[in-house]
């Protein structure tokens, strides 16, 4: 790790009980944005509401120079111009992706950080080379633990200049179901900016800090990588100065396409009396979800919802719906997933210093007229 910049950064801090969301976070949330709930609708995201996350400047990367090196613990360093890149064998996968630190804004006390809700989440068609097929070009030496991937991107977290980087254990990174892609499509066309153009990482299952973008450099390790990214952030702990546990693979989640049309301000949703046909999508990097439950009262009681198989897509989100008959007054609906794992969603908040894997249960008022 590099050395600290002093007066630059903060430690990272937990919102006073009462303290709103401040200008810092709003910088990052007017930066970074959510899915619209509507747009739950497309099995693929359309381009553009896919979220977005990105912890400094989106670099420029648009000349044709761009290079990708694979090098460290190998027996043939590579370094690759994109179309060498592209003339590998590809693959596509449909993947759903969700920032580790969705639903940190619900937590309490807050950690002060980008304020996501419940919307830090989108499902696109990646295609690029398994990087499995890369690590065989280049011969894995015997005693490779880890395998790191730098961005382009650099910046300077709570002190620390670093170029943003995260490392994968080498049976995750070698793995052939699911493969690790090194996409450069995104729907069928070349990554957008702000998604890693020219090149990232898509690891299905991860929380997104693992699918490093603007990705220039592979590097072989014969010991664990202890970067910023991997040993101070991204880690579950309950107290500033404990090692913690890894964040890695995403915990499940139902959410529920709000119904009827919301209220401007609050986001209360109005519908009418009668059957209301409940939709969404669910997903787990440990799935398939095998179960969603739905209540109408605040997770009082719950009803079992149909959930769609995933078919073709195992990495994708998964279809749900159910029939509430609603009654005029007001009402708060829940959604919450199982999946193949055995774990369901939270009705507590597992609360956690950075708030990372904040699944706990959807809320949604509804007014019925
Ligand atoms: N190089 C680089 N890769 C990165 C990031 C970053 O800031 N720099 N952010 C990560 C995080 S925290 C997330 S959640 C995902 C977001 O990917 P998206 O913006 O394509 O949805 O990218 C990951 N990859
Ligand atoms: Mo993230």
């Amino acid at each position: 790790m590099e050395a600290p910049l002093s007066g630059v950064s903060a430690p990272a801090r937990l919102a006073a009980d009462g303290e709103g969301v401040g200008h810092d976070e709003l910088a990052l949330a007017a930066r970074n944005h959510g899915l619209p709930l509507e747009a739950l609708r497309y099995d693929v995201t359309p381009p553009g509401l896919h979220y977005v996350l990105v912890h400094y400047d989106i670099p420029p990367t648009d000349g044709d120079d761009w290079r990708l090196t694979v090098g460290g613990l190998v027996r043939d360093r590579l370094d690759l111009d994109l179309p060498a890149l592209r003339a590998f064998p590809t693959e596509t996968l449909r993947v759903t992706m969700e920032c580790a630190g969705n639903g940190r804004a619900r937590l309490a006390p807050r950690p002060v950080s980008q304020p996501w809700l419940v919307e830090a989440v989108g499902t696109a068609e990646w295609t690029g080379v398994p990087l499995r097929v890369l690590l065989e070009e280049a011969g894995v030496e015997a005693g490779a633990v880890d395998v790191v991937f730098t961005g382009a991107d650099h910046g300077v977290e709570r002190g620390v200049e670093q170029d943003y980087q995260r490392a994968l254990p080498l049976a995750v990174a070698t793995g052939e179901d699911p493969p690790v892609l090194v996409a450069h499509a995104m729907n069928g066309m070349p990554l957008p900016p702000q998604h890693g153009h020219p090149l990232r990482l898509v690891v299905p299952g991860w929380y997104g800090m693992a699918h490093v973008k603007w990705l220039r450099d592979i590097s072989v390790r014969d010991r664990p990588f202890d970067g910023f990214q991997q040993n101070v952030a991204y880690r579950y702990r309950q107290d500033a100065d404990e090692a913690g546990e890894p964040v890695d693979r995403i915990r499940p989640r139902a959410l529920l396409l709000p119904p009827g049309f919301p209220d401007f301000m609050s986001r209360t949703r109005v519908v009418d009396a009668g059957p209301v046909t409940l939709t969404g999508r669910a997903w787990s990097g440990a799935g398939p979800v095998v179960r969603v439950e739905v209540s109408a009262d605040d997770g009082r009681t719950w009803a079992d919802a149909e959930v769609a198989p995933p078919g073709d897509h195992r990495w994708a989100w998964q279809a749900w719906h159910a029939v509430w008959e609603a009654r005029p007054g007001d009402h708060v609906l829940t959604v919450r997933a199982h999946d193949a794992d055995g774990h369901a969603q939270p009705v507590d908040q597992p609360w956690n210093r950075g708030g990372f894997g904040n699944n706990l249960v959807q809320r949604v008022p509804v007014h019925c007229r």
